[in-house]
């Protein structure tokens, strides 16, 4: 059974080699924070479940095609019939600016519902994302569902804002996640995203136990009540920065799962975040256990 499981909407991605409005081709593949977080997570060695819905169509069958061979276990997602699977566009506008699209509205992964959660006994870990209250009713309560039965398990429960301003009102998205947010054990997100649920003394003030800062290409800090530790970013050149959060939130929960300490966890989150900006795609670049200690060699090193 899954030590990690989460939950969320995975849909088809499609990145475009140029502009779209001229014309191009595109490359296909998977997107989804969750399903990102348990790649991330299923490379560096945890046995991870995602949960949702797709659509029973071709798309659909990418989605699971691809989480299968990542290790991700999809035994318990859910076949909608009647709706399709949901689909992201990216189009790269300049080397740090990707334009992002979704056709979203009404798909299979918004049709996710309460009674399609039923977590394992041996769960020790549960993500959420505040991407998944903002598709609808269903899906939120799905989210309050996981959160319920993880805590009857006694599961440490993370929780990444992911604010996306392109599915809902700041405001709206402030009352919904913010009483989410307080509920849980971890607490991951940009500064921004960090104070539309109530900043992080608040949190800290309710009973979670770290919140962590994502600060992009200057790296991450912990805060707990023993007070603030940062850890800089590795230097890469950046490809594709879309992702690298996930990539991080991967690095930090698996450091976690591992019992290391607060700078190990950073350390990992970071690592994690280097390798997805170097590389293409939502979370192709993503790196296993044994390539993390990579970024340690010069540039220009050749492995042999
Ligand atoms: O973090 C990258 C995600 O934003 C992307 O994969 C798509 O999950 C996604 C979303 O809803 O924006």
């Amino acid at each position: 059974m899954p030590e990690v499981v989460t939950l969320g909407e995975t849909m088809v991605s499609l990145r475009a080699d140029g502009l779209v409005r001229l014309g191009t081709s595109f490359r296909s593949s998977i997107a989804g924070a969750e399903s990102n977080v348990a790649i991330g997570l299923s490379r560096l060695g945890h046995h991870v479940r995602w949960l949702g819905r797709v659509g029973d169509d071709e798309p659909g069958d990418l989605v699971l095609r691809t989480l299968r061979a990542e290790g991700v276990d999809v035994s318990t997602v859910e076949h909608e019939e009647a709706a399709p699977t949901g689909l992201i566009l990216f189009e790269q506008r300049l080397p740090g600016v990707t334009r992002v699209r979704y056709y979203r509205a009404g798909s299979a992964g918004s049709r996710l519902r309460a009674d399609d959660v039923a977590l394992g006994d041996d769960v020790r870990l549960v993500h959420l994302t505040g991407i998944t209250p903002a598709l609808g009713d269903g899906p939120r309560e799905a989210v309050e569902a996981a959160l319920a039965q993880a805590r009857e398990r006694g599961a440490t429960v993370s929780f990444d804002v992911n604010h996306r301003a392109k599915l809902w009102a700041e405001e709206q998205a402030s009352s919904v996640l913010t009483p989410l947010a307080h509920a849980v054990d971890v607490v991951i997100g940009s500064t921004d995203e960090l104070d539309l649920v109530g900043g992080t003394q608040a949190l800290l003030d309710a009973g979670v136990r770290e919140v962590v800062t994502k600060l992009g290409a200057d790296g991450a800090s912990v805060t707990t009540a023993d007070g603030e530790l940062h850890a800089p970013g590795h230097r890469v050149p950046v490809v594709d920065s879309v992702g690298a959060g996930d990539a991080f939130t991967a690095g930090y929960l698996s450091a976690l799962r591992d019992g290391l300490d607060p700078a190990a966890r950073l350390d990992r989150g970071n690592r994690a975040g280097a390798f997805a900006v170097a590389t293409s795609g939502d979370w192709e670049g993503l790196p296993t256990r044994s390539e993390l200690g990579l970024l340690a060699l010069e540039e220009g090193a050749a492995l042999r």
